[in-house]
């Protein structure tokens, strides 16, 4: 039996299983809990913060690239089994990070900690949809009651639907909408152990909601691309974004044959 649940291709994720030791874990946990604290161990800071310390402490917290400012998170996203485990279930020879942010989402939130549904390629205008994936790293055991991530099963050959959106966490307005254009959908939901992992492509359709369990669920999430990305030549602020992938002390390339 396939020790991988789900399929990529036709679900548009899939959930692997423990890669991650518990003291891989729990040390990047603690540097997760450090970066959110503003204690940038490498003297770098995150490309940017969601949540500032003296913010609404039961609100969602997204950070993005704390790979920069730990080695403890740097080591878990760039760790040689990891990198050998998203080539294989991608069918890539090549996997690189060009992204990462931390999202921890405090129990007791209620919606504050809800995070709408979305497809990452909305926000990756730079990206062709086919050869870029998002992989989340459980650091901590998630259950129906953590909010976990939830997925709609092959909503990654839908259309686009306006209206979705990952900072709207008002997802009961968000599933009218999605009642609407696709009656029936089905939703999966990541109740994963800490050390495993999911991966989706960037067209699947996700959010997650409240945390009514006891400690708050935590994730790494890793995006990354594969010797079959391509790159849109954009305009604006965005032009030259992606020209960090030149520059592996930001974007290491984590597995290559
Ligand atoms: O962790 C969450 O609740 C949302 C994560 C997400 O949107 C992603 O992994 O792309």
């Amino acid at each position: 039996m396939s020790r991988i649940k789900y399929n990529l291709g036709t679900d548009g994720f899939c959930f692997l299983p423990k890669i991650f030791s518990s003291y891989q874990v729990e040390c990047a946990r603690n540097a997760i809990w450090d970066v959110i604290q503003g204690q940038y161990e490498t003297g770098v800071q995150p490309e940017n913060r969601f949540w500032n310390v003296g913010d609404d402490p039961e609100s969602i917290i997204k950070i993005d690239k704390p790979h920069l400012c730990n080695e403890q998170i740097w080591s878990l996203i760039t760790d040689v089994d990891f990198g050998k485990w998203l080539a294989d279930t991608v069918g890539a020879k090549k996997i690189q990070v060009w992204h990462s942010q931390s999202v921890w989402k405090p129990a007791g939130g209620g919606q504050k900690g809800n995070a709408g549904w979305h497809r990452d390629i909305q926000y990756w205008p730079f990206w062709k949809p086919n050869g870029v994936f998002t992989a989340w790293i459980a650091l901590s055991d998630v259950i129906d009651e953590s909010g976990p991530v939830q997925y709609i099963r092959g909503s990654n050959e839908w259309e686009d639907i306006p209206g979705m959106d990952f900072f709207n966490k008002n997802i009961a307005s968000q599933d009218r909408i999605l009642e609407r254009t696709h009656d029936g959908f089905k939703v999966v939901s990541t109740n994963i152990k800490k050390g495993q992992i999911s991966i989706h492509t960037s067209r699947v359709y996700h959010s997650s909601g409240p945390n009514i369990s006891k400690g708050p669920r935590i994730g790494m999430v890793v995006h990354f691309c594969t010797d079959s990305s391509e790159k849109i030549p954009v305009k604006g602020e965005l032009t030259s974004y992606l020209n960090q992938t030149e520059n592996e002390s930001i974007c290491p390339v984590i597995y290559e044959n």
